[in-house]
């Protein structure tokens, strides 16, 4: 079937208590046995995830993921539990609400599954009434949980009684759900990899957001390898595009299947990040068994990925049942994460769901305890994707859309639409292709100004502060399009003047003190009396007597002033003399190919290294180009 860009792609969970009728509902509704492993089949249980694919009604097929429901598979039932749109809640009205019916619903609610239906299997074997009371069981325990307002199937999957009302129920529920982010950068946790002969690694998952095409290039995390991808599959076709919500088979090049694990993420190059310390939200269950202390190791399931976590309670030293609190886990093998992530924690031992939560940020720093600042950041940091970045770019100054989107793992559209409305709101500004906070710009723009009137005073002399040595100022993190920008806007402003070389104060002229002007008109006389045969600057400072500690202003001034022309360090001439030489130049080159130094220099009559210096210098210009001994013209200026 094809597939139209706005079709979004649902998946569908079971959750419930082992024997509970799982499997074979999923059996009823798709025909497909999920129960694939021969232990499986043999001891009659599911002990990993099984997946089908589901025709909706309408036609669109969903991903069936079915988990275990025994508790020592857990693990596994998170593993497959993390990207489902819709789960079917299965409790055997023969048996009622038990263990693990209730730590599913405790887990679901956690990771916050969007939408729920509960299903009661087995309704053959039970009277009505008794279904009734069940029924009455139930409710009460979703009271207060994500599935208070859920539709309730009675069914038999033997029967096939209460199948089709179930299969309308699907179809009702899957209209109202909101689908995954297919514009985001693509991610895909792995919950399955295989080698297939002639034919390579195999990787499977469901697709959390993004989509992906056959020669995508993706990379492999936390083992940090690229990739290719050769095939796309889904539910057994090969497609020119999977997208989020799918479920997804990958043949992948390059890589070998021994390094990959639950837990390993094929995504997007260069978006996502591994991480071993996240800043979140927990929550603990109401009924877990005692608090949480501070620093109490967990084990900390997120995505297909399950590692120990040391929680750090920042605010308090214990977490009461029931409670919630801002907190950094440590974690003891780095996973792939991303903020707004949900995640469960179990007990270390014994291993039973105690709480869970959410990801605030995936790059935090080592946080100190029983600080207001931290917390108060942490809660800015919660509080939504705005404030979220609006403290990223504070805390680094300003940052580029792709930094934002490796920070937020947002998709690009997403932050590029909060940067919109935050600079709608005059919060931020962007400079270059840099966004940095309005205030903090407003303060560099006042720095740009101080800058140059503290310049004015200390070098009088001098007509204005080079740029580099301005942009020397501002943070090494603005690029040199951002400090342009800031400047252009000065100048257009009116509140500085741009003389390309220089940055000055509208109006600012040097003027030089009496004594100083006649130090100035002494040097240019002695250079325009030396002509040609100006010596270097330590030569004529000690004719002349100045000390050399105290010439750079007045230099500075003459060279501003277009008196003198600065060769380099050492040499200068005359402007006159200067604009002579390069007459000599012109000329020469109107009937000639070439120039030798010492051809120059006779026709200039000045010292070799005069001459030498003269000659650089045109070079940098560009007038002339050096090959071997020869200069040709190259750039010459136009006119006399
Ligand atoms: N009579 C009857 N038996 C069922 C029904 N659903 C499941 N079973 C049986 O209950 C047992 C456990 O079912 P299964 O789907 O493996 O449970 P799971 O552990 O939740 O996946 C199996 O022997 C099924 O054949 C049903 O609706 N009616
Ligand atoms: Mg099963």
């Amino acid at each position: 079937m094809s597939q139209s860009p706005q079709q979004h792609f649902v998946i569908i969970g079971t959750a419930g208590h082992v024997d509970h009728g799982k499997t074979e509902l999923i059996r009823a509704l798709t025909g497909v046995e999920t129960d694939r492993l021969k232990e499986e089949k043999e001891r009659g249980i599911s002990i990993d995830l099984g997946f089908a694919p589901f025709t909706l009604p309408g036609g669109e097929i969903a991903g069936v993921v079915d988990v275990p429901g025994h508790e020592r598979f857990i693990g596994n039932m998170l593993a497959g539990i993390g990207g489902i749109d819709l789960v079917l809640l299965v409790i055997d009205v023969n048996e009622g609400v038990m263990p693990q019916t209730r730590e599913h619903l405790q887990i679901l609610n956690l990771l916050e599954i969007p939408r729920g239906i509960v299903v009661l299997t087995k309704c053959d074997l039970a009277e009505e009434d008794w279904v009734d009371i069940v029924e009455e069981e139930v409710r009460e325990e979703i009271a207060g949980t994500f599935l208070r307002n859920a539709p309730f199937c009675r069914v038999s999957s033997v029967t096939r009684e209460g199948i089709p009302e179930l299969v309308e129920t699907i179809a009702r529920e899957v209209k109202a759900l909101h689908g995954k982010d297919a514009d985001g950068p693509m991610r895909l946790p792995i919950d399955r990899h295989f080698t297939v002969a002639g034919f390579g690694t195999v990787v499977t998952g469901t697709l959390l957001s993004g989509g992906v095409r056959p020669g995508d290039a993706l990379e492999v995390l936390p083992q940090e390898i690229m990739t290719r991808v050769r095939e796309v599959q889904v539910h057994g076709r090969k497609m020119v595009e999977a997208r989020a919500g799918q479920r997804v088979a990958l043949n992948l090049t390059g890589i070998e299947r021994a390094v990959l694990h639950r837990g390993t993420v094929a995504a997007t190059p260069g978006i996502f990040r591994q991480t071993d310390r996240v800043d979140a939200r927990l929550t603990l269950l109401a009924d877990a068994p005692r608090p949480l202390k501070f620093r109490d190791p967990v084990h900390f399931h997120l995505g297909t990925a399950r590692v120990v976590g040391m929680v750090a309670l920042l605010d308090r030293d214990e977490l009461a049942p029931g409670e919630s609190a801002l907190v950094q886990i440590h974690l003891d093998r780095p996973l792939v994460a991303h903020r707004e992530d949900r995640f469960i924690i179990r007990s270390y031992s014994p291993v039973t769901t105690i709480g869970g939560g959410k990801i605030i940020d995936v790059g935090p720093e080592k946080h100190r305890r029983f600080r207001d600042d931290i917390m108060a950041a942490l809660r800015e940091l919660e509080s939504g994707e705005k404030a979220f970045l609006l403290q990223k770019i504070s805390k680094e100054g300003c940052l580029r859309l792709r930094e934002l989107e490796q920070a937020s793992g947002l998709g690009r559209e997403r932050v590029q639409d909060n940067l919109d409305a935050l600079a709608a709101e005059e919060r931020l500004v962007l400079l270059g292709d840099q966004w940095a906070p309005a205030e903090l710009a407003e303060a560099w723009r006042l720095r740009l100004l101080e800058a140059v009137a503290a310049f004015h005073e200390a070098n009088p002399l001098l007509p204005g502060i080079p740029p580099a040595t301005l942009k020397g100022i501002l943070p090494d993190k603005l690029a040199p399009k951002g400090f342009d920008q800031l400047v252009g806007k000065l100048v257009e402003e009116g509140k500085l003047e741009n003389r390309g070389e220089w940055l000055q104060r509208p109006g600012f002229a040097p003027e030089p003190s009496a004594e100083q002007a006649a130090t100035i008109e002494r040097i240019e006389e002695a250079y325009r009396q030396d002509g040609p045969q100006a010596k270097n600057k330590r030569e004529m400072l000690e004719r002349l007597g100045i000390d050399p500690d105290r010439s750079d202003p007045l230099l500075a001034f003459l060279f501003a002033r277009g008196r003198l022309v600065k060769l380099n360090e050492e040499s200068f001439l005359h402007a006159d003399i200067y604009h002579q030489a390069l007459d000599l130049l012109k000329k020469h080159f109107a009937d000639h190919e070439t120039i030798t130094l010492a051809e120059f220099r006779n026709q200039f009559g000045s010292s070799r290294k005069q001459v030498q210096a003269l000659l650089e210098h045109w070079d940098r210009l560009k007038y002339t180009l050096r090959k071997g001994d020869e200069r040709v013209a190259w750039k010459l200026p136009e006119g006399p």
